[in-house]
């Protein structure tokens, strides 16, 4: 019998390639083709064009460390947003703060939330909670249209192609700075450093023009291009690297603990040169 391999080019001349079971689902949406598959070694996994998105064995690293760095660095986190994120991992991960009373999540395909809802029950179950307010929209937009109303805003968005190109520029940085309240604080997913290391210093850049606290930290994604994944972390206020110990409480974690939330933002040198 013959066998299925899937791979994602990650660059020109290299990629990641996996056995697969079974195809779940495939559809070209409005924006960008959908792919959910069943494979051997990482279980359910979701594809958009052809990269990686999530999968059940690892998608745990991802939005635990895009949720909970941001959200023990702030002191009350009431108020959440989530910008793409439509297969509800970011948003399960917000919920096990206490302190949160409302989580939107804004993501422009539809399709992705339901068919995350369909297989990846285990990421997306969260999206249902009564904290939750599933908007399917322009992300940008709702930015562009916010004032002074988050205490956190996290952007798990696609790589910066299709749709997600203009989440990637310094006018949506200053229209995440306006949406967030005086001491808000925002994260985003920078692709990774073996790759991509123009977008990390670029979205460094950048953001350190608007925030006058700015970071990096990393951490370890099998199924990512590299497997080194990368965040940038934006604060009017607080230092994360300071706020992790006290603001500490006891939550249902695989990767986060309080010492990993500091040791992200240890990097390799040729990864920190990125931040200047
Ligand atoms: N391929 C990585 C995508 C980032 C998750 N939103």
């Amino acid at each position: 019998m013959s066998e299925l391999w899937y791979t994602e080019k990650q660059t020109e001349n290299f990629g990641i390639t996996m056995k697969i079971k079974r195809t779940l689902h495939t559809e070209q949406t409005e924006f960008q083709h959908l792919e959910m598959v069943e494979t051997e070694e990482f279980g359910n996994m979701l594809f958009l064009d052809g990269m990686v998105m999530t999968s059940e064995k690892d998608e745990f690293v991802y939005h635990e460390m895009a949720a909970h760095v941001p959200l023990f660095t702030h002191p009350n986190p009431e108020n959440i947003l989530v910008v793409g994120g439509g297969d509800g991992g970011v948003i399960r991960e917000v919920l096990k703060h206490p302190s949160v009373k409302k989580a939107t999540l804004v993501d422009i395909d539809g399709k992705v939330i339901e068919y995350s809802k369909k297989y990846l029950p285990e990421i997306a179950g969260k999206l249902e909670d009564p904290r939750v307010e599933v908007k399917v929209g322009d992300g940008f937009l709702h930015i562009a249209e916010s004032e002074n109303e988050y205490d956190v805003i996290i952007v798990d968005s696609t790589e910066p192609v299709g749709p997600a190109v203009n989440l990637f520029t310094k006018g949506f940085y200053a229209g995440i700075s306006k949406a967030l309240k005086e001491d808000g604080i925002f994260v985003a997913q920078s692709d990774n450093p073996w790759f991509t290391p123009d977008l990390i210093r670029n979205v460094q850049r950048d953001v350190r023009e608007i925030f006058p606290i700015t970071n990096l930290y990393i951490c370890n994604i099998p199924t990512y291009p590299s497997g080194m994944w990368a965040f940038t972390i934006g604060s009017k206020k607080y230092d994360p690297l300071q706020a992790a110990d006290e603001r500490f409480h006891e939550i249902d974690t695989k990767y986060y603990t309080k010492e990993l939330h500091k040791a992200a933002f240890v990097l390799p040198k040729f990864v920190k040169d990125l931040t200047k």
